[in-house]
């Protein structure tokens, strides 16, 4: 069966020049054909001669054309019509085959032209057209929002509509309806609505026009954008006068969120009236509060702040996130309606007490709040550039703060300096960089370092008698990287040593050890944020103070993590920043030897509590005099000039790369040696000696007894003085020795 419902005439010959509406056959019937003009008109083919009746069934009327007859035709085609006020207020629109399916290859238009001070109102009830994607690139209705296709365009829309209603912004619409040639066999419907002109629609007036936009073809919904950090007021509809009934108005109040900014906005109500309806709830008026972007997910039914009555509470919001929503809707009651300032403030997402110009400044008060985290802006998100975020800790008396990174990346491109030290120091890191201060009550600070890169801080205490710290992000203007994350923690003060170290001034050498060296160190106790050790060394004026370190093994590593869980900070010049060390010996500058500028030196050794352990160090520390002339023991390479007893006490005092001074040592100390021990063997042999002797005379004399014994015995000689005997009666060790030297035969 072939369709033809755009014939103009009702003669058949003319169907060959009439466009073709579609051919059809199979159990599917064709939807129903409205026809354009006055005729419509199928034919029916069959290769077969005898037909089979029942092949198709259908009905047809003849309906009023003036159903399409939107206004006063233009003439120019079927579907181009004129509309205007004076000639209907309202009326239906209907597209030219409604709701047979619509021609292809066709335009066709509708004009309104509404009178002084009105507006148009369309509402599309049915709208049905092909859906050629997301921009309608074949069949589209297209809404204008002035009195011809040049004017803005209100919206173009294809495939299923529902609840489509169009406002114009003052009193002309212009809509087209455009479908094109195509072979593709769609029977979509067409669309019809309703049309109005009328003076009651919503003024505009109350949408400020240098601040806030209206949403083009909708009653009154407005949309604001930040200027960045910007602000202004918003008003109910006909604010200061009562609202109209039965109205919704959105407000999109969005702030900025890009790569280089992140704002959220706060609501403040100056003034509120929306009358609750006899049910003393919000259910007549209302104006609900999204603060979450909850639009973007069409989540219109969770709001967080429903508000009406006679105050809005609470009075002030704040997004979370760049996106404020209020949707307003009046009941059947009206009212004074409200008036309330938004602004757009920068939302660094940085926990803490923010400073109240909105700037990149947050405090943090020991008597708030012990322990918590901060981080750079919008952490893990990447920072901003062009910003600078301060951050203070505030101890109380008796006090001190110590700050842990736990995460640590600042984008440094031109790394200066060796890279196996790590990235820190003012020259190291000119790009962006974190800067941290001991912070004192006149109101001086001194800086403990900047770092940069991936070189974390150790972990930091603020000194004994401070006030607190000051962290200090930099950005400059290009490249960014995700900031830091760190910990702080207020805890009572330690002593100047903090848990161990000590005052080194009295000597002119010795040796540091970490704690529990060569043991694994220990990290802090369970309540500790950090464990610390101070050494303070002090020699005469005019020396200085040569550290070398023998042995080293502390976590970390300097280039590619830094130092966070622990850190050996040693100040080679006490009134600038220190060295950080850590990691393994082999990776320390200069074979781990570092010399004073001056007769003082301080080291800490710091562990956090995220700390595992390690082996820790040893150094040795001595005091040395700088220059040629020396009345000491003269170092042959450094030349430092050091005290003679250092010379062969078996620690290296001039150097790491030096050690004159514990070379030639052997004739001195090594001879004393042999010579003890010879001594030692001489003596136990002659003791060794009068033993045996002892043993052999005891012997000897005991065998002779019993041999003068048994004489006597057999030749019964009685008991009696024999002069040749007496001396047995009285013995005598000398003559006992004699006697054993006389009888060599018996040995
Ligand atoms: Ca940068
Ligand atoms: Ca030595």
């Amino acid at each position: 069966m072939d369709i033809y419902s755009e014939v103009t005439q009702p003669e058949l010959s003319d169907l060959v020049n009439s466009p073709f509406g579609g051919r059809y056959c199979g159990p599917i019937p064709p939807r129903t054909r409205v026809s354009l003009y006055r005729a419509l008109a199928f034919s029916f083919h069959s290769d077969k001669n005898a037909s089979i009746p029942g092949l198709f069934f259908g009905r047809y009327a003849f309906i009023n054309d003036s159903e399409f007859e939107v206004g006063a035709s233009l003439g120019s085609g079927p579907c181009n019509f004129l509309v205007k006020n004076n000639d209907k207020r309202t009326g239906n629109i209907a597209s030219p085959t409604y709701p047979g399916a619509y021609p292809k290859n066709l335009l066709c238009s509708y004009q309104f032209l509404g009178g002084s001070g009105q507006r148009v109102r369309l509402e599309f009830r049915d709208f049905d057209l092909f859906y050629g994607g997301q921009h309608c690139p074949f069949d589209f209705v297209r809404v204008y929002d002035g009195p011809d296709n040049s004017s803005a365009i209100i919206g173009t829309y294809c495939g299923q509509q529902r609840n489509l209603v169009i406002y114009s912004s003052e009193s002309t619409l212009y809509v087209t309806f455009v479908t094109l040639r195509r072979t593709a066999n769609t029977q979509n419907r067409g669309f019809k609505g309703i049309f109005e002109f009328s003076n009651s629609f919503t003024k505009l007036d109350f949408i400020n026009k240098n601040e806030a936009e209206h949403i083009r073809g909708t009653e009154c919904d407005q949309r604001i954008f930040s200027r960045k950090e910007s602000h202004g007021f918003i008003h109910s509809p006909n604010y200061p006068f009562p609202y109209i009934a039965k109205l919704v108005c959105r407000y999109f109040i969005y702030g900025m969120q890009n790569a280089q900014y992140l704002e959220r906005v706060r609501l403040e109500f100056l003034k509120f009236q929306i009358p609750k309806g006899n049910k003393k709830d919000c259910s007549d008026g209302y104006l609900k509060i999204y603060l979450k972007g909850q639009e973007t997910m069409d989540a219109y039914d969770k709001f967080d702040h429903e508000l009406c009555g006679e105050e809005a509470q609470p009075t002030t919001m704040i997004s979370d996130g760049p996106r404020l929503l209020m949707v307003f809707s009046s009941g059947e009651l009206t009212g004074r309606g409200f008036k309330a300032n938004y602004t757009f403030e920068t939302e660094y997402r940085i926990p803490g007490t923010a400073a109240p110009d909105g700037s990149c400044a947050f405090t943090y008060r020991s008597t708030s709040k012990k322990k918590g985290e901060f981080n750079s802006p919008r952490y893990p998100t990447n920072y901003p550039s062009f910003t600078n975020c301060t951050y203070h800790f505030f101890a109380t008396d008796n006090e001190q703060v110590t700050l842990v990174f736990d995460n640590f990346k600042i984008r440094t491109d031109n790394i200066n300096g060796s890279a196996l030290v790590g990235s820190y120091g003012l020259e190291s890191c000119q790009e962006d960089w974190l800067e941290i201060y001991n912070l004192y009550k006149d109101g001086t600070e001194t800086i403990i370092n900047r770092y940069c890169h991936v070189t974390a801080p150790g972990p930091i205490e603020s000194n004994r008698g401070a006030l607190g710290l000051k962290v200090i992000l930099h950005t400059d203007d290009a490249n960014v990287a995700s900031g830091f994350k760190a910990r702080y923690s207020f805890e009572v003060a330690k002593s100047i040593f903090g848990d161990c170290g000590a005052n080194l001034s009295s000597s002119d050498s010795g040796q540091i050890l970490s704690p529990n060296f060569p043991k694994k160190y220990d990290t802090p106790k369970p309540n500790q944020a950090s464990k610390s050790c101070n050494w303070y060394i002090s020699v005469r004026p005019l020396y200085r103070i040569l550290i070398i370190i023998d042995t080293f093994s502390i976590e970390g590593e300097a280039h590619t993590r830094g130092c966070p869980a622990a850190v050996l900070r040693l100040w080679t010049d006490v009134s600038s920043p220190g060295r950080e060390i850590c990691g393994e010996k082999k990776l320390l500058p200069n074979y781990g030897e570092y010399l004073s500028t001056s007769n003082q030196m301080r080291l800490s050794f710091i562990t956090a509590d995220k700390a595992v352990g390690s082996e820790g160090f040893k150094a040795y520390w001595t005091e040395v005099l700088d220059g040629p002339s020396c009345d000491e023991f003269q170092c042959e390479k450094s030349l430092f000039c050091i005290p003679f007893h250092l010379k062969c006490n078996n620690i290296p005092n001039c150097g790491a790369r030096d050690d004159s001074d514990e070379k030639d040592c052997f004739p001195v100390e090594e001879p004393q040696t042999p010579f003890r021990l010879s001594w030692v063997a001489i003596m136990g042999a002659i003791l060794l000696a009068i033993i045996c002797l002892c043993v052999i005379c005891h012997k000897k004399r005991r065998r002779r007894r019993e041999r003068e014994r048994a004489l006597r015995r057999s030749i019964h000689i009685p008991q009696m003085a024999i002069p040749g005997t007496s001396r047995q009666q009285v013995p005598h060790f000398c003559e006992e020795l004699g006697e054993r030297f006389a009888s060599v035969d018996s040995v």
